[in-house]
């Protein structure tokens, strides 16, 4: 099934998907009406009336909407669900692209089942990228407690210790930013990930922002994210998503049917390598030398462009390398997606989020107030599952 999206991109193919010719221009003529000086053109997309200020476009009035512009470019939803970017830097509608963004098939559901993960090219519209974008800047311009920056420069007049450019990460702050809430309870997003879990009402545990400046010199080490949560789940997802341009030489990397050996490994601090507990607890193994992982032949990179989604499960091992040879930024948003039968737990650590039991035990399903299940056939509910 696929939708009909639009990716704006500035100048390259962000998707992967196919790239559509620039709308032919067929008719071309100045109209007056008193103020509103108007340029009218036919596309292949309906009339479009451009003048200062404000833009009308669609095949016939039922969808003709009225656009205010922002910049050098705008975004419209008409009724069948088009999205249609308009350039308005002189070239008019040359940068129109207008693609399908894709949904999750059985191919992909197979391969994520198989190896812990997948990747799903141009599934993220080009309005909800936009939206987390505004997301992550106001994230990063008001960090919550729970914020790290693991790559900082030194403090005025501080040793350098090596660490160049900037890691920031933080999580949990879709309740107070609106563009992470509404793309991470609606939309396409929860779509996917139930759709990878197979249920209809997946619940979402949290979002994290990982931002790497360029020339970072700190990679994301190898590691599971299951053992860093307090919750008890196999049927799991986080969708990686990037906001820019992710090459492969800073590629994520996932090891191939790691979530499903049977290994769960202790967590080991992202910031000095140090593991949290020095012996393992039943049923979890100490994670030595995970720099191992980086050649090990399951290994597998997950170059992604802004609208890609890599979806992987808790168990499966992953890590990013450092920017230091790369030029741009890697802003990436992971929403993380638990099927409503998960259960809260305890780790034999602090958990990463360190979310407070908020009256739960282990064993208990988890409250719809932090962890909001999202109904697909009904829309989003905060309601606990019974
Ligand atoms: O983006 C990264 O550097 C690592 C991502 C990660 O560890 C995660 O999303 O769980």
């Amino acid at each position: 099934m696929a939708a009909v999206g639009v990716n704006v991109g500035d100048g390259g193919d962000t998707t992967g998907q196919q790239q559509h010719p620039p709308a032919p221009i067929i008719l071309f003529s100045l109209t007056i009406f008193g103020k509103f000086c108007s340029l009218f053109h036919w596309s292949g997309h309906g009339l479009i009336m451009r003048h200062v200020g404000a833009m009308y476009v669609g095949a016939g009035s039922r969808q003709r909407k009225r656009l205010m512009y922002n910049r050098m470019s705008a975004i419209l939803r008409t009724k069948s669900s088009v999205k249609v970017a308009l350039g308005m830097d002189g070239r008019d509608i040359m940068e129109v692209k207008k693609c399908p963004h894709r949904e999750v098939d059985e191919a992909d559901i197979e391969a994520y089942r198989r190896d812990g993960f997948v990747v799903l090219r141009g599934a993220v519209p080009a309005g909800i990228l936009s939206s987390l974008e505004r997301g992550v800047d106001f994230n990063m311009s008001s960090p919550s407690a729970w914020s790290n920056d693991y790559a900082g420069p030194p403090p005025e007049g501080g040793a350098d210790d090596g660490c160049g450019g900037r890691f920031f990460d933080d999580y949990v702050n879709w309740d107070r930013i609106p563009e992470f809430r509404h793309a991470a309870t609606s939309g396409p997003l929860p779509r996917i990930a139930g759709d990878l879990m197979g249920t209809r009402s997946p619940r979402f545990y949290h979002e994290h922002v990982l931002v790497k400046e360029p020339g970072t010199v700190a990679s994301t080490p190898w590691h599971q994210d299951d053992p860093y949560y307090g919750i008890d789940s196999m049927n799991n997802v986080s969708l990686w998503m990037p906001l820019d341009p992710v090459p492969d030489v800073v590629a994520l990397r996932c090891l191939a049917g790691s979530h499903a050996d049977g290994r769960r490994y202790v967590p080991n601090r992202f910031v000095d390598g140090a593991p949290y507990v020095s012996v393992a607890p039943d049923g979890f193994e100490m994670l030595t030398d995970p720099a191992r992982f980086w050649s090990d032949p399951r290994q597998r990179s997950c170059p992604a462009n802004p609208g890609d989604v890599v979806a992987f499960h808790f168990r499966t091992l992953h890590a990013a390398p450092a920017l230091e040879d790369h030029r741009g930024r890697r802003r990436v948003v992971s929403f993380r997606y638990l099927d409503d039968d998960a259960r809260w737990s305890l780790r034999p650590w602090k958990t990463s989020p360190p979310f407070s039991n908020g009256g739960l035990v282990p064993g208990d399903l988890l409250d719809g107030g932090r962890f909001p299940i999202v109904d697909l056939d009904g829309g989003p509910s905060s309601s606990s599952h019974p």
